[in-house]
C-alpha cells in the first residue's frame, strides 16, 4: 500500500456525515495533542461528529490550544471513552503508529467495526490501516496534517487549526532544533503566520511558564543524575520515584531533559529513564547515523524514530540502565 498518498485519505473523510474518533498516543506531546485538534476541526468542518480521544493527561502548558477543552481523556473517562470509540465509523489515528500506543483504548480501538486512517511520521512497521498517509522523512505529524487539510480545503486553516498545527511543529522539532526539518517546514510555518497566529506569545506559553519545581527538577537531574558513559560517546540520566516526590513532579516535567545528555561535546547518545508507578519510562536521543528507534525496539520493545525514541520497560531501574549499556556495547 502507497503510504504517502494524502488523497486516499481525504476519501475517508469526503463521506456523509459520520463519527469519527481522533486519537493519539500516551504521553501525548505537542504534536500528538495539535495534530489531533487540527483534525478534529476539520472533521468538524466537513459535518462529521469528531471527538479526539488521548488515552492520558497532557501537560497543562498546552491547556491553552483551542478546543482543548473537549478532549476526551480515557484515563479520567474511560467508560465515555469506550461508547465513543464503539459508536464511530471511523477513526483517525495521528501521531501513532501502533494501538499499543493508545495503551488502555488498544482493545477497543482494535475491536471497533469501523475503517482506520493514519497519519503519521514515526516507522510504520505493521500496516492494520485502511489508508496511510505516513512518512518518517517530516518534522512532525503536524506538518501532514497541514498538507492533508490544504488538499482537502485550505480555507479550512483558520487561526485555531494554524495554532494547533505549530505547536505541534515546534515542539517536535525542539524549537526548530532537530528533526526532519525541510524547506517546507519552513514555508508552512510561514503560511500558518500568514493566519495570525502570534508565535512569539506561543513559544512563551510553551517554554517559559514552567513551575518553579520543573526548573529545580531540571537542575538536580544535571547536577545529581547524569552520568557519562565517554567511551561510548554516552550519556544517561535517570530518576528515582522518590526524586519525583521531592520535586511534586507533575506531567511533562520532563519533558527535553533528555536532550541535555546531547548538549555535551563529544556526547551523540542520550537516555533518560524514569521510575513509574510499573515501569520505567524511557527516552533515547541520538545524532547522526546512531539509530535509536532500532535500540528501543531491540532492547526495550519501545520505537519511534532514528534519532528519538521511547519505550515502557517492565522491569527495574537498574536493570534498565544495564540493558543500555550492554545495548552501547553492541553497537
Ligand atoms: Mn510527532
Amino acid at each position: 500500500m502507497n503510504t504517502l498518498d494524502k488523497n486516499h485519505i481525504c476519501k475517508f473523510i469526503c463521506t456523509d456525515p459520520q463519527n469519527v474518533v481522533v486519537v493519539s498516543h500516551t504521553s501525548p506531546d505537542g504534536d500528538a495533542i495539535g495534530s489531533a485538534l487540527a483534525m478534529q476541526k476539520t472533521l468538524t468542518a466537513f459535518g462529521h461528529h469528531a471527538v479526539a480521544i488521548l488515552p492520558d493527561v497532557y501537560p497543562d502548558y498546552y491547556n491553552w490550544l483551542p478546543g482543548v477543552e473537549d478532549i476526551v481523556i480515557a484515563e479520567n473517562e474511560f467508560d465515555k471513552a469506550l461508547q465513543l470509540i464503539a459508536n464511530a465509523s471511523l477513526q483517525v489515528i495521528v501521531d501513532m503508529n501502533a494501538l499499543k500506543r493508545g495503551q488502555i483504548i488498544e482493545k477497543a480501538l482494535e475491536q471497533a467495526d469501523a475503517k482506520r486512517i493514519l497519519i503519521d511520521h514515526h516507522i510504520l512497521t505493521n500496516n492494520i490501516f485502511d489508508a496511510a498517509y505516513s512518512t518518517p522523512d517530516v518534522s512532525s505529524t503536524s506538518e501532514l496534517v497541514f498538507n492533508v487539510i490544504e488538499a482537502l480545503n485550505p480555507a479550512l486553516i483558520t487561526k485555531d487549526v494554524a495554532e494547533c498545527i505549530y505547536t505541534g511543529i515546534v515542539t517536535d522539532t525542539a524549537n526548530f532544533f532537530h528533526g526532519n526539518m525541510s524547506p517546507r517546514t519552513f514555508d508552512i510555518t510561514a503560511n500558518l503566520m500568514r493566519k495570525g497566529i502570534d508565535i512569539i506569545k506561543i513559544n512563551q506559553v510553551l517554554y517559559h511558564t514552567f513551575s518553579e519545581n520543573r526548573i529545580r527538577l531540571l537542575g538536580f537531574s544535571i547536577s545529581e543524575r547524569l552520568h557519562l558513559l565517554s567511551d561510548f560517546h554516552a550519556a544517561y540520566i535517570y530518576l528515582t520515584k522518590e526524586d519525583l516526590i521531592r520535586f511534586n513532579y507533575s506531567e511533562g516535567d520532563s519533558e527535553d531533559i533528555v536532550n541535555y545528555g546531547l548538549a555535551i561535546k563529544g556526547i551523540h547518545i542520550s537516555a533518560f529513564f524514569i521510575e513509574k508507578t510499573d515501569f520505567i519510562k524511557i527516552s533515547l536521543r541520538s545524532e547522526g547515523d546512531i539509530n535509536v528507534n532500532a535500540m528501543a525496539s531491540k532492547y526495550f520493545n519501545g520505537g519511534g524514530h532514528k534519532n528519538a525514541s521511547g519505550a515502557h520497560f517492565y522491569g527495574s531501574l537498574t536493570e534498565a540502565i544495564s540493558l543500555y549499556e550492554q545495548a552501547l556495547r553492541e553497537l
